[in-house]
């Protein structure tokens, strides 16, 4: 395979970075069995970084053979917890070795900044293997008193080989939050990055290898959604899968899964997220961390506070100071030490977005800022907020995935409740007021996997997140990912001599 080779000049690391690229499986990397490869483009000027070897459905095939050779001889329930448990401790110590190099990757090729990749993505990432290496010999069952005739018990057992397959949005992270928890409790994966975003993961392969882990416990394969993705999802011998993206290829993945082996889907899709302003809030904490929910990522996220609902009183102002705040963002160079906001991801997503800016002028909607594109190369789009919308309206309904947000008047809090509600959505909500009943109260009726009260996007490795309604099935993160991974057998024993 290709060797990838750049010289990062990134605010906290200078240097040459070279690494093997191909697909990674028992624990060698590889070309895909067709051959070919799949260009990777530079969000900020469109031009290709490097290529990398594509995987094919063939090469799934090969993967989960070696998957289930690893499982079957050096992992699952030959391997004790407490070594699982060291082996990802060795891998997040060796990610925290290569934070910056990995910070570095993440932002060439997905275009999010150097500074939050290496304080958000890549500290998020090690903090999360920790986290379920900490977990790995702590799975227990139960004991159930039935009768003093029967010793019944469960064991939480590993599934077997997983699929996994992740977005382009938090590429390391997304890696993370899936290898964790599936590993801690014995499983082998086959693992498809999104073939925008597959540096940081082939980077990975190379941890992985030199932490220790035995050949076909992680294998990981990048290629496209309807080839590899598809294969993964309709495979006979794949057990369970896991995703993260868009709500349409989850619905493909259910389907896949239905037709084939009736494999166990673990879904955390879309949203549009409400972020809900009371008029006693504190308003210069509410219009921070609104910019923050909405223009964070460059709006690529899941969770992004996407419609923001303003009670009457308050709305001017806070237009006013969200409108200059958002004005205030830098975009430009994710290598720059002061870049808030990069390019968004591909061609594909801003000319997504732009058609949704289009929509919304058409539909009559107010542009308060933004609503163009930034400079003259690359994929930039400058924070833009609506005003004037009406619910029935594209960019209030569906997920731009881009910096944009719309911002809607309300009058009290039963109506609100009814608007913020008012989505197929049900990922996450916030809600920002100094009065502690009317926030728990409407934490409480929001219809969403997450409800942050005075703050945003707030991620942590032992809280549960996922989504309700059409963001998702299943919970990531917390000892409820556990669960996505094992599958619980009883034990019946008769203690009695009779039958
Ligand atoms: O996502 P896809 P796309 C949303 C967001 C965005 C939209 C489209 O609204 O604008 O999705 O983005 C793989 N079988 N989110 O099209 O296609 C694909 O290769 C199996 C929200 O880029 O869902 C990639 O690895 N896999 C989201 C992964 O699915 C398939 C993050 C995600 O890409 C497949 C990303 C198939 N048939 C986008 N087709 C979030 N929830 O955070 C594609 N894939």
């Amino acid at each position: 395979p290709a060797v990838f080779s750049h010289q990062f000049d990134a605010p906290t690391f200078k240097g040459k970075v070279s690494f093997s690229t191909g697909i990674f499986i028992n624990g060698q990397f590889t070309d895909g069995s067709d051959g070919t490869t799949i260009d990777v483009i530079n969000p900020t000027n469109g031009k290709v970084i490097t290529s990398i070897s594509e995987a094919t459905a063939k090469d799934v095939d090969t993967a989960v053979d070696a998957a289930q050779k690893a499982y079957d001889t050096v992992w699952g329930l030959n391997t004790p917890g407490a070594q699982r448990s060291i082996l990802l401790t060795k891998l997040a110590n060796l990610m925290e070795a290569n934070a910056d190099e990995l910070a570095a990757l993440e932002a060439l090729d997905n275009g999010k900044t150097f500074n939050w990749a290496r304080n958000a993505d890549v500290a998020g990432s090690i903090d999360c293997i920790r986290y379920y290496a900490g977990w790995a010999d702590k799975v227990v069952g139960q004991v159930s008193e039935t009768t003093e005739a029967k010793l019944t018990y469960t064991r939480h057992e590993p599934i077997g080989v997983v699929g996994q397959i992740i977005p382009w949005n938090f590429p390391l992270l997304m890696m993370s939050w899936k290898l964790g928890p599936a590993l801690a409790t014995g499983n082998t994966i086959v693992l498809k990055p999104s073939e925008f975003t597959p540096l940081t993961a082939i980077r990975m392969c190379h941890l992985i290898a030199e932490a220790g882990f035995p050949p076909g416990v992680v294998n990981v394969l990048a290629g496209y959604g309807n080839t590899v993705g598809n294969a993964i999802s309709s495979h006979m011998k794949i057990e369970k899968v896991a995703f993260t993206g868009s709500t349409l290829v989850g619905r493909k993945i259910m389907e896949a899964a239905a037709k084939s082996n009736l494999k166990n889907v673990t879904l955390e899709l879309g949203g549009k997220s409400p972020n809900i302003i009371y008029d006693d809030a504190d308003l210069e904490q509410a219009v921070n961390w609104a910019a923050f929910g909405i223009f964070w990522n460059h709006g690529q996220t899941c969770c992004a506070g996407s419609r923001i609902f303003v009670q009457e009183g308050i709305y001017d102002e806070f237009l006013k100071r969200f409108t200059e705040k958002a004005r205030s963002l830098k975009v430009g160079d994710p290598f720059a030490p002061d870049t808030f906001q990069g390019p968004q991801v591909s061609e594909i997503q801003y000319n997504r977005i732009m058609d949704y800016i289009k929509s919304g002028k058409e539909a009559g909607a107010k542009v308060e800022v933004g609503g163009e594109r930034h400079g003259t190369e690359g994929y930039f789009i400058k924070p833009t907020i609506f005003s004037g919308v009406n619910p029935s309206m594209k960019i209030v309904q569906e997920e731009i995935f881009g910096p944009v947000g719309v911002v809607i008047k309300f009058k009290d809090q039963e109506d609100v409740i009814r608007q913020a509600n008012d989505t197929v959505y049900g990922l996450a909500a916030a809600v920002f007021t100094q009065n502690l009943n009317r926030a728990i109260t409407t934490a409480h009726r929001l219809k969403a996997g997450t409800a942050w009260v005075n703050c945003v996007n707030q991620l942590h490795s032992n809280v549960p997140f996922g989504g309700f309604k059409q963001s998702g099935i299943g919970r990531e993160l917390g000892e409820y990912a556990l669960h996505n991974y094992t599958a619980v057998k009883a034990v019946h024993i008769n203690l009695g001599h009779q039958m």
